[in-house]
């Protein structure tokens, strides 16, 4: 029988672990149970969740006995959508005292319901026609209150500095001065005039934003313009919309799955949602291509373990094509090393500031990126690079460098 497994940990000040998890895999499944007469019992015991293992971590510093539980639930019990199987393993538990989610095991007659990326790694660099490097992203900045032509600029710039892709800023919604549709069709000309005049191929990724019943037509009608890739603030909206856009044939479109309001459902240590499991696992299986994450080391730095595994979780051998990890915010030139160290070639790595920051405008933020990465791939120290690549040499004279240190 099909079923998805669960793995928690739980804090106990009971110090009864077992009775515990037997509490959850009733509780989240068919209520009491030895109560119920012997005919209920058989009649429902294909609905009880299974309690699958306990492994006791030792105490926390309350003296609450810590364990980790799995629990596997029927498959009979949910329709096979995320917002059924999330209130089935995370439902009313996640309001009841410190329990994180940590994994969700689905078997692969599970799988199969997900879509996954429609392009994955492989089908992004193939649309770039860039196989042997970590991309090169950068962001819009400063672009509220600014009209068509200054984003325009921007994008000429960005593209000409030699990055892969540009992405909206994620709080750059509908507006008068720089519709959705006319950032798509005019973007678009403008990064087709670079690619003629220089070779280099940009991807620009506009900021699927509204209601939730505009995002389908609004999502196609980008896709009938070429939009070349779609931003989607997933946590603001839910999986499941990502989901829904991820399968519509209409939208044949690479989405982009922005980490905004995540924080608030993984950030605390006991409770919410494992980094792993939201930004990797659930938004690879909805079908996000790209999923940007906080890097180890800026501005809003996540610890290294958890960048790792939600990278980890993105690339992982699965039924599923890959999405590409992006590790992002508060990243410079001098982070280059650290970033392919850290994350290797089959990841995006993606700078704000630290493209427009240059002296040089994001032309030279661009380079700078482009000459750092060229500079690691040749087996240099970024110090031996700046001797060859002026813009890299005022990058790191600006933000500095930190070399790679292994794992
Ligand atoms: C974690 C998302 C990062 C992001 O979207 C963003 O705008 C970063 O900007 P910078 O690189 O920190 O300026």
């Amino acid at each position: 029988m099909s079923e998805i497994t669960a793995t928690y940990i739980v804090h106990d000040s009971k110090h009864n672990p077992e009775k515990k998890a037997e509490g959850i895999a009733l509780g989240l499944t068919v209520g009491s149970w030895t109560d119920l007469p012997e005919l209920d019992q058989k009649q429902l015991k294909k609905h009880k969740g299974r309690v699958v293992s306990i492994e006791g971590t030792g105490f926390d510093s309350n003296s609450e006995t810590v364990a980790t539980i799995k629990i596997a639930y029927p498959a009979l019990n949910f329709s096979p959508d995320l917002p059924a199987i999330l209130t089935t393993v995370f439902g009313k538990l996640s309001l009841d005292g410190k329990v994180k989610l940590v994994d969700l095991q689905f078997d692969d007659e599970l799988k199969k319901v997900f879509p996954g990326p429609r392009f994955g790694i492989e089908g992004i660099r193939s649309k770039l026609g860039v196989y042997d490097r970590p991309l090169l992203m950068s962001i819009f900045k400063g672009v509220i209150g600014r009209d068509l032509d200054f984003l325009l600029k921007q994008l000429r710039e960005q593209s000409l500095g030699g990055v892969d892709l540009i992405k909206d800023d994620e709080i750059l919604f509908e507006n008068e001065l720089t519709p959705f549709e006319k950032r798509i069709s005019q973007g678009k000309k403008v990064l087709e005039e670079v690619y003629e005049t220089t070779g280099h191929r940009t991807l620009y990724a506009a900021n699927l934003t509204g209601r939730t019943s505009q995002l389908r037509d609004k999502a196609r009608k980008a896709a009938e313009l070429g939009a070349d890739a779609l931003l989607f603030n997933v946590f603001a909206y839910g999986l499941d919309v990502l989901q829904e856009l991820r399968e519509d044939d209409e939208i044949n479109v690479p989405i982009m799955a922005h980490p905004a309001v995540s924080g608030a459902l993984t950030s605390a240590e006991d409770y919410g949602f494992s980094h792993s499991l939201l930004l990797g696992k659930l938004v690879r299986y909805a079908g996000a291509d790209f999923s940007l994450f906080p890097s180890p080391y800026g501005s809003v730095a996540l610890e290294k373990q958890q960048a790792i595994s939600i990278s980890d979780a993105l690339t992982a051998e699965d039924l599923f094509k890959k999405s590409f990890p992006v590790p992002s915010a508060g990243i410079h030139p001098g982070m280059v090393p650290l970033l392919i160290n850290d994350f290797g070639l089959d990841s995006i790595i993606n700078a704000g500031g630290g493209v427009h920051g240059h002296p040089g405008g994001a032309l030279g933020g661009g380079k700078a990126f482009r000459q750092a990465i060229d500079t690691v791939l040749n087996g240099k120290t970024l110090e031996e690079g700046a001797l060859e690549h002026d813009e890299l040499k005022i990058a790191l004279a600006l933000w500095g460098s930190t070399e790679a240190v292994s794992k």
